[in-house]
């Protein structure tokens, strides 16, 4: 069994959560994709939900899978959003924005009344902050926001990508901040969102009601 099939494991569990009627934020990444193929199965069975996603590419695997999509002008809350994570602690705390979604994936997880989050097992961490957190940031300034990031002990490194300069959905940069570990994710989440220039940050802090582990030995069910 490798990784890919534990994060195919953890995106079909996560249906057991779907019911009809349901309006579904829909996140982004790899392990995402097994939701949306699942999904995508649950409209041709005859289920009935439509998904808000959370990036041009989730729209797109959406629309390839048949999954119906609405928008923020005709829902005002979502019954559950489902999405990635990059990693995730033993209170449910995460560090997200590996796909450079962070933005609008965190735009649908508030709008939901529950976060459910998907991840195979090598995203379970004792403490958050290995993986480098993604801090999206206005383009304009972006040098200065980064020296404030800094002060704060994160080592920030622009995002590339094919050699140019990363671009989110949203049209901002992404600065991936090494902070090595996070000793208090809320205290650092709400330094960074008081850094004039931080548009927002990959902490999604006291977010998540459930996780969904794929792991070699089966699923595991992690609640609040
Ligand atoms: O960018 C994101 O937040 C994604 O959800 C990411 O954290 C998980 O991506 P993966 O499922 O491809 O590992």
């Amino acid at each position: 069994i490798n990784q890919e099939e534990l994060k195919k494991a953890a995106g079909e569990a996560s249906i057991k959560y779907v019911e009809d009627g349901m309006k579904i934020g829909l996140g982004s990444g790899s392990t995402v994709y097994w939701l949306i193929q699942a999904l995508g199965q649950y409209i041709k069975d005859g289920g009935k939900i439509e998904g808000i996603p959370s990036s041009e590419q989730t729209q797109r695997w959406a629309a390839e899978a048949g999954v119906p999509l609405t928008t923020f002008s005709k829902v005002e809350q979502l019954d559950v959003t489902i999405d990635g994570a990059d990693e995730v602690d033993k209170n449910l705390q995460l560090i997200k924005g590996g796909g450079g979604a962070l933005f609008r994936e965190k735009i649908i997880a508030a709008a939901a009344k529950t976060l459910i989050i998907i991840v195979d097992e090598t995203k379970k961490v004792k403490q958050l902050g290995r993986f480098p957190l993604p801090v999206e940031v206005l383009p304009f300034g972006w040098e200065v926001t980064a020296n404030r990031i800094s002060k704060l002990g994160g080592k920030p490194e622009l995002r590339k990508k094919d050699g140019d300069i990363y671009r989110s959905d949203n049209g901002n940069y992404i600065l991936d901040c090494s902070f090595s570990y996070i000793a208090d994710p809320a205290i650092l989440e709400s330094q960074l969102k008081n850094i004039v220039g931080v548009v927002e940050t990959g902490l999604f802090v006291n977010m998540a009601d459930k996780v969904i582990v794929g792991k070699l030995d089966g699923l595991e069910v992690i609640e609040k």
